[in-house]
């Protein structure tokens, strides 16, 4: 255990605004019970728990122009924004306790404004099931958390596109997708026409997950921040059931694990969020547990001692 970790900030968002089901805002909770300020602190890290934000009520209403609760995801984009860029001029590492994937928007255009005033080359890995590269012109469902990658590129409402002033927030090329098997027709359009860089299940079927991460983490050095999207339904649904959008034949066990292990190795990791995490769905809170496991690898706790 060394005094080179990073100290972390635990920032909960408990919402579910850009969900399609509800439950995702009791997520935060359900990973203090699970231990997660104690894994990481029994690490050697130095963990604050900022508590929870606050915020609109969901009022579970059908999308309009596109959107369903556009305001309200606007607004609590606005405040964990805010309380991203503050914990990381403290000099720590924030981790976003979701909430849905909507946040993201929050958390990443901080972290992006971050990175420019610092000079730092912002890299962002997003380990999920599905691209969320929809517009209001071809979602499905009209549910802002099938959108966040797409906004963060600029594409999307100004509310969403220009939350930290300059739009886009980040570029198509710093994006790396792993785990991906939910695409929509027309979303699948979006990826290829900018040129999104995804390792989805095909690839790590055939490739398998340490090429994959190799490829994803490929190009980055000393001056990188790495940020990592983690929503929970990367995993397949056997091993972590606690989500709103389950897809099969998801990423497994050792695979998930190595994927954090790599990414530890790095030591780049700058900032995290962890989303989707559906209480009202899980098993006794096992999907929980499984995340903050594999956090506690993300932060270095591999089997053996390797340097
Ligand atoms: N692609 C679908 C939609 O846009 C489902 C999106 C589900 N998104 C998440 N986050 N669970 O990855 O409606
Ligand atoms: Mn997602
Ligand atoms: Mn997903
Ligand atoms: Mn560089």
């Amino acid at each position: 255990m060394s005094n080179r970790q990073p100290a972390v900030s635990l920032i909960g968002v408990p919402t579910d605004i850009g969900a399609g089901a509800r439950g995702a805002g009791l997520g935060p909770e359900a990973l203090r019970i699970a231990g997660l300020a104690e894994a990481l602190a029994a690490r050697g890290v130095d963990v604050r728990d900022c508590g929870n934000l606050d915020g609109p009520r969901n009022p579970w209403t059908p999308p309009e122009q596109g959107y369903r609760h556009l305001d309200e995801v606007v607004e609590w984009n606005r405040v964990l924004m805010d309380a991203t860029y503050a914990e990381l001029q403290d000099g720590r590492l924030p981790i976003m306790l979701g909430g849905d994937h909507c946040l993201g928007i929050g958390s990443i255009t901080a972290v992006a404004r971050w990175c420019r005033e610092q000079g730092r080359d912002l890299r962002v890995l997003w380990l999920d099931a599905h691209s969320d590269f929809n517009t209001s012109e071809v979602t499905p469902s009209g549910n802002v958390h099938g959108m966040p990658v797409a906004c963060l590129c600029g594409l999307g409402p100004d509310a969403l596109t220009r939350l930290g002033g300059d739009s886009p927030a980040i570029c198509p090329q710093q994006v790396r997708q792993i785990g991906i098997r939910s695409v929509d027709q027309e979303e699948k359009r979006l990826i290829k026409q900018h040129k999104v860089d995804v390792y989805d299940m095909r690839y790590i079927d055939e490739a398998g997950m340490k090429r994959a991460v190799e490829a994803a983490l490929e190009g980055i050095d000393g001056n990188t921040h790495l940020h990592v999207s983690f929503d929970v339904d990367f995993l397949d649904p056997s091993i972590a059931p606690g989500v709103g959008t389950t897809v099969p034949g998801g990423v497994n066990y050792r695979e998930a694990q190595l994927v954090m292990e790599m990414i530890a190795d790095t030591g780049r990791m700058g900032s995290l969020d962890i989303v989707e995490l559906n209480p009202l769905l899980d098993n006794r809170n096992a999907t929980a547990v499984l995340a903050v496991d594999l956090v506690e690898s993300l932060f270095g706790k591999s089997t053996l001692m390797r340097d």
